[in-house]
């Protein structure tokens, strides 16, 4: 039988939650423009560069020319490509965003920018259909050479995302025919028939990109190639490696050069891969793809292994943050519960690719708990990657960092202490950006007969179901009195459901239909309330939300001992701006009692702050100043003060800790 269920159209949905809502208005706003700013050069990127610290590659760029390139490839311009091989990415992300913006109809005049954005983009189309500034400009006689390093199909593939987001925003067909005409190129270089390259992307993305392709425009062929890259990678001789072997004149990545066939994800056929490997970010890309191909190929055995990846992640490889990516080397996947907290990468990119496979895996099996990670990822990694005024960016997200050690050309040169203005390999800004202007899409879904409610964002939905116009008004203030309010308008009295994901912490769960409790069923983790009147009628979900800490699985060497402090989905840390410094000092009891105090001052949401009673340890020995000495020791008592992670590091900076010694 058809799987229709679908995330909900977000031209429908309004965001009035006072967290996400900020961020939303902001996207076009401030955060848009500020960006558009970045890509055309006028923000200095020399002393807030991650990748060069990250990978030793040293850059003379001072400021991104991501808009130029585009203006050189397309004959506007004259000179040399400049920045990452991968920096039109940047710009097609930006286009997606404010694609999003312009259909929940807040682009204001961000439109104009989008549209001559889109001009020159297709300006820069070569001839044949190809389209690409670094190969294009810097080395046409290397197209579809160097599919490991190049990144060809992983910038097509977030030009095909902003054609299509650009598409069902403005309902122009100008940037679709652009991506139709470029995946149309591609289709007659790569595929199974004979003559045909077997290769696939070094990075994957295309695969998830065809799939809104096809979806956009029923054509197979694009379902097709999805699919041929997909079933190429493990396949021996490895394709990569081989390539790697063969073009050793063409090297783009100096830190490739033990590049191995976990890194992307090329050491078994996708269906026979059993745990997260490799670099995150193209890792989660993989599995999103994975899992709309099994939805729309009612693929078991793909389903089965997307089902045994998401398992390995989110039970073995995942930080309490949502964060994926223990390795600052290669920003990659190491092994089952190896989550250092100062030095691992944790890349807001990964986390928005692992909301976007826990969306994916939702669709696809209807089981609200891939929402629990889709949420935890949000609320705090992804959110954590932006500043509360939204022209800073993190890249790496810590969950513990004392700046002093954050020092260039050390292990630690990829932990930034502060957030930055920008960066030459600049993925992460527009990535959530797209991610923030479109979080109506983690919100709801539908199918025919019902309305599933994933994430409690305050908003509003209009649809329609069974042929009647609907609305929902969903209030969410669970963080303050634990309470949700749906409220239902339906303009006749077809039957249809409102299903509500019940998350874990949200404790002894009440209904309520108007003032009468009610004892809905529960299926698949979702509370099915049924909607069998017109008019208006207010469901009540009332529950149990209290801070509390929480112990890691003792297998995670990092944090045996520790305790970490959440408060519903939030995840909550200790900042040198509250408790002083030095925190890897700090103990506190499992038992402590938390108080909930005010939020943070111009910050958005009304999250509160939490206060705990804590001890610091101090070392009393005589030698007061000796590196080492006779053990002796005191506590003092004192009270600590934790902020939401999200929204660290927005005052004054300094250390920063989530996982807290516990006092045993
Ligand atoms: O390689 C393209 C992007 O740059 C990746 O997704 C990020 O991890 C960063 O390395
Ligand atoms: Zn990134």
């Amino acid at each position: 039988m058809a799987n229709k269920l679908h995330p909900s159209n977000i031209q429908h949905i309004e965001i009035t939650d006072s967290l996400f809502g900020r961020y939303v208005s902001m996207i076009a706003e401030s955060i848009l423009p500020y960006q558009w700013g970045a890509l055309n050069g006028r923000v200095d990127i020399s002393d807030s560069d991650q990748w060069e610290a990250l990978n030793g590659r040293v850059t003379n760029e001072r400021v991104s020319s991501c808009i130029d390139n585009f203006r050189i490839a397309a004959g506007e311009k004259k000179g040399a490509h400049s920045g990452a091989v991968f920096q039109d990415t940047d710009a097609y992300k930006w286009l997606e965003a404010a694609a999003y913006c312009i259909q929940i109809g807040k682009a204001g005049a961000l439109k104009e920018q989008a549209d001559e954005l889109v001009d020159l983009i297709a300006s820069a189309q070569q001839p044949d259909g190809y389209l690409n500034t670094y190969f294009t400009i810097a080395n046409p006689e290397k197209r579809w050479k160097n599919l490991a390093e190049g990144h060809e199909l992983y910038c097509a593939g977030h030009l095909i995302e902003a054609a299509v987001a650009y598409y069902h925003a403005t309902g122009s067909e100008k940037l679709l025919t652009v991506a139709k005409r470029f995946a149309d190129l591609i289709g007659t270089v790569f595929g199974p028939e004979e003559g045909k390259c077997k290769g696939y992307p070094g990075h994957q993305e295309i695969e998830l990109a065809l799939v809104k392709l096809y979806r956009v425009t029923r054509e197979n062929r694009y379902l097709d190639l999805a699919r041929f890259f997909l079933s190429e990678r493990g396949k021996e001789p490895n394709y990569l490696i081989r390539e790697m072997e063969t073009t050793k004149d063409f090297r783009l990545f100096p830190e490739f050069s033990h590049y191995d066939a976990e890194y992307a994800q090329t050491h078994l056929p996708p269906i026979e891969q059993t745990s997260a490997e490799g670099h995150a970010v193209r890792a989660v890309y993989m599995f999103s793809a994975m899992a709309d191909l099994a939805k729309e190929c009612d693929d078991e055995q793909m389903k089965q292994a997307c089902k045994t990846l998401w398992e390995n992640i989110t039970t073995k490889r995942m930080y309490i943050t949502g964060g994926i990516g223990s390795s600052g080397l290669l920003e990659r996947f190491t092994v089952d519960y190896d989550l250092p907290n100062d030095r691992m990468y944790c890349e807001s990119c990964a986390s928005i690719g692992l909301m976007m496979f826990g969306q994916r895996m939702n669709l696809l099996t209807r089981d609200a708990s891939y929402y629990e990670v889709v949420e935890r990822a949000l609320c705090n990694t992804v959110l954590a990657g932006i500043s509360a005024k939204g022209d800073r960016y993190f890249y790496v997200n810590p969950l513990e960092v004392w700046p002093d050690n954050c020092k260039s050309s050390t292990s630690m040169s990829h932990v930034k202490p502060v957030r930055q203005e920008w960066f030459s390999c600049a993925c992460c800004p527009p990535n959530i950006a797209r991610t923030l202007a479109s979080v109506g899409q983690y919100i709801y879904s539908e199918d025919e007969k019902s309305i599933y409610i994933n994430q409690f964002i305050s908003s509003k939905l209009h649809t329609a179901m069974v042929g009647t116009d609907v609305t929902i008004h969903l209030n969410s203030s669970y963080m303050q009195d634990g309470c949700v309010r749906i409220t239902v308008e339906s303009a006749c009295a077809h039957p249809f459901t409102v299903r509500v994901r019940v998350p874990s912490f949200l404790k002894k769960p009440v209904f309520l239909l108007d003032d009468t409790e009610i004892s809905p069923v529960i299926e698949n983790g979702y509370a099915v309330l049924a909607v069998s009147r017109a008019g208006e009628q207010t469901f009540t979900l009332r529950a149990l939300v209290e801070p509390e800490l929480v112990a890691a699985n003792d297998q995670v060497r990092s944090d045996i001992g520790k305790l970490a402090l959440m408060f519903g989905p939030f995840v909550y840390c200790l900042e040198e701006a509250d408790n002083g410094k030095n925190l890897a000092n700090v103990f506190v009891g499992y038992n402590a009692a938390i108080q909930r105090r005010d939020s943070l001052a111009k910050l958005p949401g009304d999250l509160p702050t939490l206060c705990l009673d804590g001890e610091r340890l101090v070392r009393t020995t005589e030698q007061a100043g000796a590196l080492y000495a006779k053990p002796k020791f005191e506590k003092a008592k004192g009270s600590l003060t934790a902020v939401p992670y999200c929204l660290w590091c927005n005052r004054d900076p300094g250390e920063m800790l989530v996982w807290m010694k516990a006092q045993l």
